[in-house]
């Protein structure tokens, strides 16, 4: 694949099932991407530099995934103008409870723009870097189009499905 124009941070291996999901958003849009593994606490000079060179090697969207204390995101923005989306990962004691409100209450001034908990905030975050990436790419603009009217079509075929089963 050419050079990545989004960065998928994740802060363990343990995230990647989920992470997965941004991933294969990004593969569907044929968007370049990067996954790594790098922990704001366990590694934070190699998370550090990760986010501040990531502009300069082509990336234009970050996505960054982390549990519990879920720090990864904020750090990562703090080092980086470019726009950082941020996965809560769920599970654990609190539920991914504290990995929200770790992810989402940023400090104003460094924004993290802060999807759903799961594997749901991860596909919705692949899909929020393509419609950031569309803003200056008529491709990924109409692929987003052909994507929502495939779902339209989903539910409306599920519709009536179920107006038959009922029949
Ligand atoms: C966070 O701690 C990671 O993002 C992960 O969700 C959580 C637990 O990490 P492991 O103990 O599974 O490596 O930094």
């Amino acid at each position: 694949m050419s050079d990545p124009q989004v960065l998928i941070v994740m802060g363990s291996d343990s995230d990647l099932p989920v992470m997965e999901e941004a991933a294969r958003v990004l593969t569907e849009f044929g968007v370049p991407h990067e996954v790594r593994i790098s922990s704001a606490h366990r590694s934070p000079d190699r998370t550090a530099k990760l986010a501040a060179e990531a502009a300069g090697r082509g990336v234009r969207v970050v996505i960054a995934g982390a549990g519990m204390a879920a720090h990864l995101a904020g750090v990562v923005a703090a080092e980086t103008v470019l726009p950082v989306i941020g996965v809560p990962m769920g599970g654990g004691v609190l539920n991914g409870l504290d990995a929200l409100y770790s992810t989402v209450q940023m400090p104003g001034g460094i924004p993290v723009a802060t999807m759903a908990i799961g594997k749901a905030g991860a596909k919705n975050a692949g899909i929020l870097a393509v419609q950031i990436l569309a803003l200056g790419d008529e491709r990924l603009t109409t692929a987003l189009k052909a994507y929502r009217s495939k779902m339209a079509d989903e539910v409306a075929g599920k519709d009536l499905e179920l107006q038959k089963a009922r029949s």
